[in-house]
């Protein structure tokens, strides 16, 4: 089994989880927040049987956009600016997902 979490924009949040529940997948979703933009995302949690996980990042990458978005020194305190610059832009997504092996997965 494995655990496979996906970080997805806020704005393709909905059509994400209703695309895994539709296709019966347990879903746990996390509200999150992004370390550079300090702006809210959405983490889900899905636990899946290996043979699974390729339709999983099928649905999370089918239903997640790739958007620019404008940054400034305010966000990130200026992490990642050259000198003098005020903002910038970063393309964010579609999504980042991780997968991870399960040792064990009970309910009780
Ligand atoms: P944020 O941390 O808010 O990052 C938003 C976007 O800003 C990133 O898009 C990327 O384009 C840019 N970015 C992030 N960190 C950067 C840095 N240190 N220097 C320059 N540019 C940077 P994505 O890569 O699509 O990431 C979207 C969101 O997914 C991230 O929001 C974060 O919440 C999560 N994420 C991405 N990669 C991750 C990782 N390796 N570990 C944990 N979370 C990650």
């Amino acid at each position: 089994m494995k655990l496979v979490i996906a970080i997805v924009n806020n704005d393709d949040s909905m059509a994400v989880s209703s695309a895994l529940t539709r296709h019966k997948f347990f879903v746990t979703k996390l509200s999150t927040t992004g370390g550079f933009l300090m702006i809210g995302n959405t983490t889900y949690l899905i636990g899946a049987e290996d043979d699974q996980v390729a339709k999983v990042k099928e649905i999370v990458a089918k239903y997640s956009q790739k958007r620019t978005h404008t940054v400034n020194t305010t966000n990130s305190f200026g992490y990642g600016f050259r000198e003098g610059e005020m903002e910038k832009e970063v393309t964010v997504g579609g999504a980042t997902v991780f997968v991870l092996n399960v040792d064990s997965m009970e309910k009780f």
